[in-house]
């Protein structure tokens, strides 16, 4: 009886898509356990892991046109997505160079008979020229014996990258290759740090580097590129998974329909936002992303933009460090960035005692989403209670899950995402040999 009321205001509040602060319904299935909040409201005062503490605040409507008219179909609908679009590189990931390049992948070196299963590993080289300069990152791809097109998962590792031989021959949770492979799936792997260092020095190693030296523009006299919309280390890590999409389309074992993306904490910040920015992407899983990933800014819960824009300048535009202390203005949330996302299946993930990331605030940004697939004609989660530890809840296009234990990427995600791409990828033709 209780919950009714609760139910009834937030199916009109979905609706019509703006999300006030709640505090958890007594007895909600998840909400953080109270002993490790009362321990982290001590130990970091300066950080909000209190929900009743959270502070009103009110979404972004999703389907807003610029000059406030709402978008009611599909036409409506791609105009705002690119006025969407447009707010996350202005004041949150920056804007990637409009420049030409051409793209080059030399094969250094290739296995067979891996893994037991007569897997193929290929370890890759990307070349990237533009002007007079040159840059390259490495990938590693493996590949099931299938006799039909494969779908691909590309993980965009923020580790020190494996080298070929390990990931060959180790079982490695955090990359589980021979799991991936043996549900079917052609396993990739690009290096963000090869990508684009993931330091705040590391502008000039980077290719944020590269394609500056490459513009012909004078050279920097600051540790990185200036302008306030200019981008950062997350959109080149985003660009760099692009184009193990453009070598995975070279191969013959792959459908290039089916292509998902992943990432891990900072890496799924970059996996989301690559999947926003290039379409190719079939499916986008976030793990544990949080602050400026997968979970509300305006709820500053855990991990704040002042914190994360102090810790990490490098990753997110100069504009969005501005916001600090004033979420309620930035001009998007994270709702918008899984918005953009939609038609195509998404999938996030939570870890119950990763406060920081603000579990609830990924969950809810989801939810938000929803009227962006309802007007795409697509089903998604609106149910705001989130389900429980361990339990998996899919509707549609979008699924989460929320596990027991720290931030991290765990085999178990990686099934649990595995699951997901299945029901969008898998078709009876494409069922992996035995
Ligand atoms: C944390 C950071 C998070 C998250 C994480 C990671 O220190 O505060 O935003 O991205 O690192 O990437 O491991």
């Amino acid at each position: 009886m209780i919950r009714l009321p609760f139910v009834f205001l937030f199916g009109f509040v979905i609706a019509s898509s703006v999300l006030p602060r709640r505090d958890a319904v007594a007895g909600e299935p998840w909400a953080a356990d109270s002993e490790q909040v009362k321990k982290l409201a001590t130990s970091q005062p300066l950080f909000l892991y209190e929900e009743s503490k959270v502070t009103e605040y009110v979404l972004p409507d999703p389907l807003l046109l610029d000059g406030g008219n709402r978008a009611v179909n599909a036409e409506d609908w791609s105009e705002c997505r690119e006025q969407t679009i447009e707010k996350f590189r202005a004041h949150m990931y920056g804007r990637r160079p409009d420049m030409e390049y051409t793209v080059k992948f030399e094969t250094l070196s290739e296995k067979s008979n891996l893994f037991g299963i007569e897997a193929t590993g290929k370890s890759v080289k990307v070349e990237i020229k533009s002007g007079n300069e040159t840059y390259s990152f490495p990938m590693l791809v493996f590949i099931p014996k299938a006799t039909n097109k494969l779908p691909a998962i590309v993980h965009i590792d923020i580790r020190e990258f494996p080298t070929f031989e390990s990931a060959s021959t180790k079982d490695d949770d955090f990359w589980p290759v021979k799991e991936i492979l043996s549900r079917g799936y052609v396993a990739c792997a690009v290096s963000t740090i090869a990508i684009d260092p993931d330091r705040a020095d590391g502008f000039s190693d980077g290719l944020r580097g590269f394609f500056h030296r490459a513009s012909g523009k004078p050279d920097l006299t600051g540790p990185d590129l200036p302008g306030v919309d200019a981008w950062k280390a997350l959109s080149a890590w985003g660009w760099g998974a692009s184009r193990a999409i453009d070598f995975l389309h070279t191969l013959a074992e792959v459908d290039p329909s089916k292509i998902a993306v992943i990432g891990h904490s900072r890496g799924g910040k970059a996996a989301l936002w690559a999947a926003a920015e290039d379409p190719r992407f079939a499916i986008a899983c976030s793990n544990n992303s949080g602050c400026g990933g997968a979970a509300l800014s305006r709820r500053a819960y855990g991990e704040t933009v002042a914190r994360i824009t102090t810790s990490f300048p490098y990753w997110f535009c100069d504009r969005f460090s501005s916001y600090a202390g004033r979420e309620s203005e930035i001009p998007v949330d994270q709702h918008q960035l899984f918005g953009l996302i939609a038609p195509r299946p998404v999938y996030a993930t939570s870890a119950g005692d990763d406060l920081w990331a603000d579990p609830r605030g990924e969950y809810l940004a989801m939810v938000a989403a929803a009227p962006v697939y309802k007007l795409l004609e697509k089903e998604a989660i609106t149910n705001v209670v989130m389900p429980s530890l361990n339990e998996t809840r899919i509707v549609g296009q979008v699924g989460y899950h929320i596990r027991p234990g720290k931030h991290g990427l765990w085999r178990y995600d990686w099934i649990k995402f595995i699951d997901f791409c299945d029901t969008h990828f898998v078709t009876p033709t494409n069922v992996p040999s035995k």
